[in-house]
């Protein structure tokens, strides 16, 4: 065995190697450079981004068969939005819902229901798990988060994405992020269906981010916004996370 360590070239290639395959999984056609070098330009440290780019954070989450789905998948944290704005949106079915790509984007723009149900989608049957202690196996359906993050430009100087929902818990408005890595990671979607029919409002109608590698409270639901920024000390209380703010959880919830 060698013990010359990997230089930084082989470093990129294996890490472009893992995410390429991983992401040729979704049918797209995968530019391997652009996407390291996104990830690699977000980070401060690139021997650090490297290294993460090429742990266990790319690997997939285990998927299950129909047989395995939950009878029922509980809701937990908001179960209705409840606002007039939202309440009116449900009225209407959602059709005039939209999510708006803001911040360090090239094209920042608001995609239709109708367009994100148009763009190539990914189905995935996934367990959530919940920080409290319970689980529950659903089916979801949605656009790749890199195919809306592509579709508008994401900069360079990116860092995070910022998730800003609908609903408001003793008045304060529910937000998540995530780093690069989840953002293109394969299975990180926007979803709109959950066991074939459209997301109920309970678990976060009409659309709502699915993370698989972390636990549940990162999964927002009820998403109106998504942000890009560079730094998440700006935002809200600055720790990423609407419980984070809290002080309860972590903002990196891997499992
Ligand atoms: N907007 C919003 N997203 C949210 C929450 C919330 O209260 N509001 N709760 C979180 C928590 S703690 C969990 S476990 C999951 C629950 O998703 P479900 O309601 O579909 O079970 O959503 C997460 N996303
Ligand atoms: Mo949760």
């Amino acid at each position: 065995m060698s013990t010359k360590p990997l230089s930084r070239r082989a470093l990129l290639t294996s890490s472009a190697l893992v995410a390429g395959g991983l992401l040729t999984g979704c049918g797209r056609e995968f530019n391997k450079s652009e996407t390291v070098r996104k990830i690699l330009g977000s980070a401060e440290d690139a021997n650090f981004a490297v290294h993460r780019a090429l742990g266990d954070r790319m690997q997939l989450a285990r998927e299950y068969d129909e047989a395995d789905l939950s009878p029922e998948f509980q809701p937990n944290g908001t179960r209705d939005p409840a606002t007039e704005e939202y309440n009116a949106h449900a009225a209407n079915n959602f059709a005039d819902w939209s999510l708006e790509l803001t911040g360090l984007f090239e094209r920042p723009q608001s995609f239709s229901m109708a367009a994100i149900r148009a763009m190539p989608q990914r189905t995935q049957i996934t367990r959530h798990d919940c920080v409290e202690g319970w689980s529950a196996i659903g089916k979801w359906t949605g656009v790749p988060l890199k195919l809306l993050l592509d579709a508008a430009g994401l900069r360079q100087s990116a860092r995070y994405l910022v998730f800003h929902c609908a609903d408001r818990l003793s008045g304060v408005r529910y937000y998540e992020s995530i780093d690069l890595l989840d953002a293109y990671h394969p299975q990180t979607i926007m979803a709109h269906m959950l066991n074939d029919e459209n997301v109920p409002i309970k678990n976060g109608a009409p659309l709502r981010l699915r993370v698989e590698r972390q636990l549940g409270y990162k999964h927002a639901k009820y998403v109106q916004q998504i942000e890009a920024v560079e730094s998440l000390s700006g935002v809200y209380g600055g720790k990423g996370g609407y419980w984070e703010d809290v002080g309860n959880y972590a903002w990196y919830a891997g499992i």
